[in-house]
């Protein structure tokens, strides 16, 4: 209790080794975190987050560094979420990462943190949008989030940041099929990253054209309202605002160019978000889906940590080897017991 109370107030004063020790804290998922995070709660939401995810090797890590220094000529604060779903605790790929990223962390306005799957305490998606939770309790004004990949889990985390952006590098080849894989519904902005190695041209052509189909396709739907642009620009204006259309970019991360006109880029989205209420529903809809992730967590938790569950199925298990019980009635007779029980 009073460690959780020292942590808060650390947290209020901007202490960062208070910092650290609260994100290891809500990492592990050790007492009283939920508290914290519930005591923080009120400081939430001011950052603008940032997913940025791709193919592995794609630049992403030394885009980021540069997106760090960008903002830190602006004076502004900037923390990096690096997450591998794929590696277990001590998680290796990222670890480079955090070592070349070390000269930015002597800046008290930048701090990284490395993130990797751990098992038993909830998902990591869960768990990383509650580590961010605690950096923008704590006052940075970017939240930067590195995934290493585009499965599934890269893809959930990745998309519950305000703006999403994809990396993609042309000599990989595997551009359109990236695309394929779902992505397109989550990302805001294409960045074809190694913009000095051949190829690149192309690949910005192909994600222009499989936005355009998109695009096509969308308004097909719409019907026909868009008619002749009637009067004033004023008109157009308005309803330009509450459309999106995804940008296309290019970088050399190694070099810097074109980073400048990223961070723009995630400036105008965000500006895009908040004008025209999208911001409002991003956030009112991640709480909805962050408050029913706590509850599964909780709910796993009261059968298997607090209550019976593993007692009742290690007693069962004989029976169920053996085929003289399904899965499902001892999933019932661990529900039914959960619902037995007092309190
Ligand atoms: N030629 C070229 N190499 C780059 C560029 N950006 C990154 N790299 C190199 O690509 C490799 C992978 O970069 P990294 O940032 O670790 O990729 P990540 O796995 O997406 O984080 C490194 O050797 C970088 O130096 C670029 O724009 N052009
Ligand atoms: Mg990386």
């Amino acid at each position: 209790m009073m460690v959780t109370d020292g942590l808060i107030e650390g947290i209020r004063q901007g202490r960062i080794p208070v910092l650290a020790r609260a994100i290891s804290l809500v990492e592990n998922g050790r007492d009283g975190y939920e508290r914290l995070l519930s005591a923080l709660h009120p400081l939430v939401g001011r950052a603008h987050r940032v997913g940025i995810t791709g193919p592995p090797g794609g630049g992403k890590s030394t885009l980021i560094e540069r997106l760090v220094q960008v903002y830190r000529e602006r004076d502004i604060t900037v923390a990096v979420v690096a997450v591998d779903p794929t590696s277990p605790f001590s998680g290796g790929a990222l670890l480079g990462d955090r070592i070349r990223m070390d000269s930015l962390t002597l800046d008290p306005g930048v701090y990284i943190r490395s993130m990797a799957s751990r098992g038993a305490h909830g998902g990591l998606a869960t768990t990383t949008r509650e580590v961010c939770d605690v950096l923008d309790a704590f006052g940075f004004e970017r939240i930067i989030i590195e995934t290493v990949g585009v499965g599934q889990s890269e893809l959930a985390i990745a998309g519950s940041a305000d703006t999403t952006a994809l990396v993609l590098v042309p000599e990989s080849g595997d551009g359109v099929q990236v695309l394929k894989a779902g992505v397109m519904e989550i990302a805001d902005l294409y960045l074809v990253n190694k913009a000095d190695r051949p190829g690149a041209d192309r690949l910005v052509q192909e994600v222009e054209v499989m936005l355009g189909i998109r695009r096509g396709n969308a308004l097909r739907h719409v019907g026909p309202h868009h008619g002749p642009a009637t009067t004033g620009s004023g008109k157009r204006e308005a309803e330009d605002v509450s459309e999106w259309s995804p940008p296309v970019l290019t970088s050399v991360a190694v070099s810097g160019e074109g980073v400048t006109e990223l961070v723009e880029a995630f400036d105008a989205h965000y500006e895009h978000l908040e004008q025209s209420g999208e911001l409002e529903r991003l956030r009112r809809e991640g709480l909805a889906r962050h408050t029913r992730d706590v509850v599964d967590r909780a709910l796993s938790n009261l059968v298997w940590q607090e209550g019976d569950g593993a007692e009742i199925l290690a007693e069962k298990l004989d029976d169920l080897a053996s085929g003289r019980v399904s899965p499902y009635k001892i999933a019932h007779d661990i529900v039914a017991h959960l619902q037995e029980a007092p309190e």
